[in-house]
């Protein structure tokens, strides 16, 4: 995967055609007007050009949807500064888990919420709060430091916390390529999937959310049905990889002609998955950010679409 997401660096002409996606009325003289008054900060090149990264434009969509709220400036600013003196991800995950696992869900579910109501970036809670915390669930449970009905009452409460995060962020505007999501037959991990759905929800991409579990057959029929631009398929288990082989060959070889969808293949077993996978329609996602791989997804579409 190409080093991309949240180190890319956009001109203003380019940070506002990407915005201008979701938020027409953006031009480059709001986005000198949002910097002069301190609300973004773009870096700049020696010779002076602006250089905007993800987090600026997550930024500038943050106010915007404030501004959608009916927030002045005034108090867009207020939340700002709370959202600066907030804990740091690494701070707050173990907050999040020690309640969840005390049971007290009202109280963990408000660090989440909280945190994405001052505005804390949807990609950072997905990545630097909800999966640390769920990764040290998995590290308890394998030591025997948690119970198994504990696991799965902080899981479901992920799950809970992604869908209400997925569908406050869910992008106005759907113009994205049409994406056919699926985790592969016997294969119960989806929650990782599901934030890869909400952020490309949040991107305009056209989603249909299988979930865990999809036996090949079903999956051919949904691709038949929705005539996605690319099918992403997950596994975790490394024993479920011959499900992956036989739903990327029946995906090769059962479709009619014309129906060729891009194959994205991700999740902790499907990565270094090797030659029996690639080929020209086919890519295995490698570890890396999750803004990096809804990027290069997004540009697998734009090649889709061509
Ligand atoms: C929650 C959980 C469960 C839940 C799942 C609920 C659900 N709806 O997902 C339940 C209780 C069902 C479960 C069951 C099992 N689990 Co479990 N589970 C976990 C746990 C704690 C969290 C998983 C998770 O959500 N992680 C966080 C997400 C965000 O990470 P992720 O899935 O890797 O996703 C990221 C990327 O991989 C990427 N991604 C994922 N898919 C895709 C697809 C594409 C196209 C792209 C681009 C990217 C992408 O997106 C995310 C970006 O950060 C993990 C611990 C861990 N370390 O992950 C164990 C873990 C995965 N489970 C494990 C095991 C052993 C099991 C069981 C076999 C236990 C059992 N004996 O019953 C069963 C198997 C069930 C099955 N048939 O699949 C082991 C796997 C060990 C291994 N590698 O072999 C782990 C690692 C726990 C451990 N420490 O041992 N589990």
């Amino acid at each position: 995967m190409t080093e991309a997401g949240l180190s890319q660096i956009y001109s203003i002409g380019e940070a506002v055609a990407e915005l201008q996606r979701i938020y027409p009325d953006v031009t480059h003289s709001s986005l000198r007007f949002l910097e002069r008054d301190g609300f973004v900060e773009p870096e700049r090149t020696p010779g002076g050009h602006r250089q905007y990264r993800r987090k600026d434009i997550d930024r500038v969509r943050m106010i915007k949807d404030w501004q959608a709220e009916r927030l002045t400036l005034e108090e867009i600013r207020e939340r700002i500064q709370r959202l600066e003196s907030m804990p740091e991800p690494e701070n707050l995950w173990p907050r999040f888990l020690d309640l969840a696992l005390k049971g007290q869900f009202q109280q963990a579910a408000a660090i989440i919420l909280g945190a994405d109501e001052v505005g804390m970036p949807l990609v950072t809670i997905f990545q630097d709060v909800l999966t640390p915390a769920l990764i040290e669930v998995g590290r308890r449970w394998a030591t025997n430091d948690l119970k198994v009905g504990e696991e799965h009452e902080v899981t479901e409460l992920c799950r809970d916390l992604i869908s209400e995060l997925t569908m406050r962020h869910m992008g106005r505007v759907v113009e994205g390529p049409i994406v056919l999501v699926a985790a592969v037959e016997t294969e119960m991990h989806d929650l990782g999937l599901r934030m890869v759905c909400g952020l490309l929800r949040q991107r305009g991409a056209h989603v249909h959310f299988l979930g865990s579990n999809v036996p090949t057959p079903f999956l051919l029929e949904s691709v038949l049905l929705r005539r996605p631009d690319m099918v992403l398929l997950s596994v975790t288990l490394e024993e479920h990889r011959p499900s992956l082989e036989r739903a990327i060959e029946a995906l090769r070889r059962e479709l009619p002609g014309g129906v060729s969808p891009v194959v994205v293949i991700g999740g902790q077993g499907g990565v270094n998955a090797g030659d029996a996978f690639t080929g020209p329609e086919t890519n295995v996602m490698e570890p890396g950010g999750l803004s990096t791989a809804v990027d290069e997804i997004l540009r697998y579409g734009t090649r889709a679409d061509q």
